[in-house]
């Protein structure tokens, strides 16, 4: 299998971010695609191989995202130091439009005007700070998800992305969650663009990080080409979505799957209701399978509460295979820097064997 990387997503590096009330070194480092190379080299079993520089990134991001947050995460960090911002610091939201002080009033639904307005209008939490090299790597990431999709597309074949910052939390116009560009759902619409009759071209996105993906939910809910199943930590953060009472809406409707899981859950249960998500994939009949893939389901990571082995992760892979489509994996979260490449690993080639 091919695995597509690009030196650029390891240059964002936030320094620290906010949890619980403190401040901790940031989890979503570059040391994790380091770890997964290192266990996937060497072998022959997986090549690797450089995203393509040439791909117009920002024209496929527009497919997903809004033109003014496209603008907006280019140019915050610039302006910011322009406004006396520590050119080696983080940019941090300091307040968020909550819908409970906007939702009557018309202007206070727009995006402000000022820097420090847009910082909280175009982000849901504290862990998506900008530094210098941010959005260099955010375009890196979804080169990454592009380049691998090109090769779905071209050859058949099943390709991984191994990229970073991930994207699941990203909706239409708004980071969080370590994610800035949704490179799913960016994923997604190139296959849908390349394929001969895009409008029937059926994508499934099967989403088994341990955290809800509430930006490709969002993303996705009105449309009925794209089914989203995502299997996750019910009472866990993004907190506000992945219920099982969302759905889709309009046309989208019956074509968005929440499978909520308690804390604790181990590897019986959460093969269980993984063959669920697989049946209503089944069903639909995609053209194409793409995996957001998690590893913060694993029983040490540090901010997942789930009880996976890594022996699960063989089985998971073995029953993604069994869907038998291209299937295009994108890493999403996974944060215990001792097992991720291990556990990365028992999956993909519980997939391929
Ligand atoms: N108490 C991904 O795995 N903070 N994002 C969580 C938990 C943000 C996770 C706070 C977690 C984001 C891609
Ligand atoms: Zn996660």
């Amino acid at each position: 299998m091919k695995v597509f990387v690009d030196e650029e997503c390891s240059l964002h590096r936030p320094p620290y971010e906010i949890l619980s009330g403190k401040i901790v070194a940031y989890h979503e480092t570059p040391d994790r695609l380091l770890q997964i190379r290192l266990a996937l080299e060497g072998d022959g079993v997986f090549q690797i191989e450089d995203a393509d520089r040439s791909i117009d990134v920002q024209r496929h991001a527009l497919q997903v995202h809004s033109v003014d947050y496209i603008e907006y995460l280019e140019s915050a960090f610039g302006l910011w130091v322009e406004e006396g911002g520590d050119p080696e610091g983080s940019l941090f939201p300091e307040t968020f439009p909550n819908a409970k002080i906007t939702q009557r009033f018309a202007t206070a639904n727009l995006a402000p005007r000022s820097l420090a307005g847009k910082t909280g209008y175009y982000c849901f939490d504290l862990s998506c700070p900008i530094t210098a090299d941010t959005y260099t790597s955010v375009l890196a990431s979804a080169r990454v998800s592009l380049s691998a999709a090109r090769e779905l597309s071209r050859s058949g074949e099943s390709a991984f992305a191994l990229s970073r910052p991930p994207g699941h939390h990203a909706g239409t116009s708004v980071a969080g969650g370590y994610c800035f560009f949704n490179n799913v759902a960016i994923a997604a619409k190139y296959l849908q663009q390349e394929s001969e009759c895009s409008t029937c071209c059926g994508i499934a996105i099967l989403d088994i990080d341990y955290h809800h993906g509430n930006g490709t939910q969002e993303i996705f809910y009105s449309d009925s080409s794209v089914t989203y199943v995502s299997l996750h930590a019910e009472l866990d953060y993004p907190y506000f979505t992945g219920s099982r009472e969302e759905r889709g809406d309009g046309p989208g409707e019956g074509f968005n799957h929440n499978f909520p899981l308690p804390f604790g859950t181990e590897d019986g249960a959460y093969c269980g209701e993984l063959r669920k998500g697989v049946k209503v994939i089944k069903e639909f009949d995609p053209a194409y399978l793409i995996v957001s893939l998690g590893v913060d389901t694993f029983e040490s990571d540090p901010i997942g509460a789930f009880k996976l082995t890594t022996a699960c992760y063989a089985e998971i892979g073995c029953i993604i295979r069994g869907l038998s489509k291209p299937t295009l994996f994108v890493l999403e979260g996974g944060y215990d820097l001792d097992t991720i490449g291990k556990n990365v690993r028992t999956l993909l080639e519980g997939f391929i064997t």
